[in-house]
């Protein structure tokens, strides 16, 4: 035995012992638009068609959108329009009469999903949410969106409104769970371009990250963002995996609906950033990533070891403030 004193940084530059490989089929279930008027069993019955081809392509796991079932209907203040059933969006039980079936197909195929829909609650409160459901048909997880993004009031000037402030109440956690196994998290839409997100799921051991979403590529309160908003999902995510050493999955209902122009682009993105698969079209389309969830542990135990580099002590103003501070006085 040694009698060098230890060396507390020693293994920061030492090799780690490779680990027992961790191979997980893993998809995104892209739609294309939803109309306002397709019913239910119809949008359920493509997203069996999606199970299905994954379950042939040998997936494991499928990831599907936010709002999965139903149009973005936080795109009209329903106010305004006499024949839209605000209600009619929202899932009182899951799984529901018409949802049963997907259930029922994950079971026999031995594919688990991910799924987004509106959800309502029996006291009455109303969350934008995502399931997690196991190749069993069981519901593991369920995550209610925390980063509502948008307006609340009726703002007549824009193309299309961006209600999700008025028909949703936020979450206010971020859990993970031991399911497919790893650990499992997930995000929708807006909460991938918060750092906060990844970063919360990581320090609960995320190794892969689901992510739904829908986002108009006109934003109106700035339109020169619009030209980016390829570019800037793909740069949140990417930094999202890398700088948490995790698997995001990103996925999109994309494509016109509704007269809203929405990107698609799905993706799956590895530990290191780099994208293992990516969707070609707008439209209802699958891709898969035979991915390892032990390779996490290349970011996890090296540079992003966070029991080891991050520095909790100095990092009180994201937790305790919103927004920013700037010194004051002057600037001269
Ligand atoms: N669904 C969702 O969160 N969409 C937002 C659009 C932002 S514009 C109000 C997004 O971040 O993609």
């Amino acid at each position: 035995m040694s009698n060098q004193p230890h060396d507390p940084d020693a293994a920061a530059t030492t090799a780690h012992e490779t680990p027992v490989a961790r191979p997980l089929t893993v998809a995104a279930g892209q739609l294309g638009p939803i109309a306002r008027n397709e019913p239910r069993p119809s949008v359920v019955a493509r997203l069996v068609e999606l199970l299905e081809q994954a379950a042939a392509q040998g997936a494991d796991l499928v990831a599907f959108p936010e709002l999965a079932l139903t149009t973005f209907f936080p795109r009209w203040f329903v106010e305004d329009e006499p024949d839209l059933d605000l209600n009619s969006f929202y899932e009182t039980a899951m799984p529901g009469p018409e949802t049963q079936v997907l259930f029922e197909r994950a079971r026999e195929l031995g594919v688990g999903f991910s799924l987004g829909y509106a959800e309502l609650t029996a006291d009455g409160h109303r969350y934008n949410t995502q399931i997690l459901v196991e190749r069993t048909g069981e519901i593991v997880g369920r995550y209610r969106k925390v980063h509502l993004p948008g307006h609340r009031e009726h703002e007549p000037w824009r193309e299309f409104q961006h209600l999700e402030r008025r028909y949703f109440e936020p979450g206010s956690t971020f859990d993970t769970w031991r399911c497919f196994g790893g650990v499992v998290g997930m995000a929708t839409c807006n909460d991938r371009r918060w750092p906060e997100t990844y970063r919360c799921l990581a320090l609960g051991g995320a190794e892969l990250i689901l992510i739904g979403y829908n986002t108009p590529k006109h934003y109106a309160p700035d339109p020169s963002q619009d030209r980016l908003q390829g570019f800037h999902n793909h740069l949140v995510m990417q930094a999202g995996a890398y700088q948490n050493g995790s698997y995001v999955i990103g996925v999109a209902k994309g494509g016109n609906e509704e007269g809203v122009d929405s990107l698609a682009e799905s993706c799956i993105v590895a530990p290191s950033g780099e994208i293992l698969a990516q969707c070609q079209t707008e439209g209802d389309e699958l891709i898969t990533a035979t991915i390892d969830l032990s390779l996490t542990a290349n970011y996890k135990n090296t540079l992003f070891d966070f029991e080891r580099y991050r520095r909790p002590e100095v990092y009180g103003a994201i937790t305790g403030q919103a927004g920013a501070t700037p010194p004051g006085g002057n600037d001269g």
